[in-house]
């Protein structure tokens, strides 16, 4: 059992929250690059169903983007995809991830479904955290809200914590880390609660609502959070952020004689011709808000994609 002299002092909410945080040894398979559409609880909401209970297993790490997990990338396009390569936009830095992703793995669930998240802290900076479920109303569990210091002691490192609550908004929500600066160094994923169409007010206004079809957006600088956040306070210099990421991905740029000859994978989303699409749009914005977004349509031979800046 591990109790932080901070945690005595501030007199946490929960005490509990205190005492089940656990010591641990990582399993390898946590490490597993998660395909959020495989998950048995992101499934077609029915009438009648039974909720479910939707496990999954997060770690938290300091990591970097353009890992040598990314070997070739962005020269090889493929590469950028492979299980933790964090391509970002193009430029390496530091970085927050939950499974070596950005943005982390999506929960998609039915409204009513039991959420359990175990988060395990294996942040070599040696800073808690703590996770928030941004829209999740939290009603009889507000112990599980994630506020660092507020609603919970931060998860200390080499410890994990287990958030326990059920989804009962519908709706389009994300999670992000509520500890320091994690939120803008990449600590962040959509939440996407449905329901069965008898229920889904706008169901006659889309024929799809699919989980590729979710957008996440945020801005991003080009190293650490906290550096560029204390130059921007206590320097003549503002710290903008370089880049606009769409659903992790960005635009770097490589100019060789004037041309563009390198970038990095940009987000892209295909629809078919005649259907018609639910898009669900998340801001994690950070510096920059609002954000403006503009659709540009490519139209191929026998299908229609654009891309979104
Ligand atoms: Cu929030």
């Amino acid at each position: 059992m591990k109790i932080s002299p901070l945690c005595i002092v501030l007199a946490c909410v929960s005490l509990s929250n205190c005492v089940t945080v656990q010591t641990h040894s990582l399993d390898e398979e946590l490490y597993y690059k998660d395909d959020y559409k495989t998950h048995p609880c992101n499934r077609p909401c029915e009438d009648q169903a039974p909720p479910r209970l939707c496990r999954y297993k997060w770690v938290v790490e300091n990591y970097w983007s353009l890992s040598k997990a990314c070997l070739d990338c962005p020269f090889n396009q493929s590469d950028c995809f492979r299980p933790h390569c964090v391509s970002t936009d193009g430029v390496q830095r530091g970085i927050v991830s939950v499974n070596r992703m950005l943005p982390g793995p999506s929960i998609e669930v039915c409204v009513g479904d039991a959420i359990e998240v175990k988060v395990y802290n294996e942040l070599v900076s040696a800073e808690g955290t703590a996770i928030h479920w941004h829209g999740l109303l939290q009603k009889g569990t507000p112990h599980m809200d994630g506020v660092n210091q507020i609603t919970q002691c931060p998860i200390l490192p080499r410890s994990s914590f287990t958030y326990r609550f059920k989804a009962l908004e519908p709706g389009t929500h994300y999670w992000h880390g509520h500890a320091g600066m994690h939120r803008a160094d990449g600590l962040f994923g959509a939440f996407v609660v449905r329901q069965p169409p008898s229920r889904e007010p706008h169901r006659s206004l889309y024929d799809h609502d699919l989980s590729e079809h979710v957008i996440l957006v945020n801005d991003w600088l080009k190293g650490m959070t906290l550096p560029g956040y204390l130059k921007h306070h206590h320097s003549d210099e503002l710290t903008m952020p370089s880049q606009m990421l769409i659903n992790g991905l960005g635009a770097y740029e490589e100019f060789k004689d004037g041309n563009r000859s390198v970038y990095t994978p940009r987000a892209s989303f295909t629809v078919e011709g005649g259907k018609r699409y639910r898009f669900r749009v998340i801001s994690n914005a950070v510096v920059v808000c609002p954000i403006q977004v503009s659709v540009k349509m490519c139209l191929h031979k026998d299908f229609l994609s654009f891309e979104i800046s």
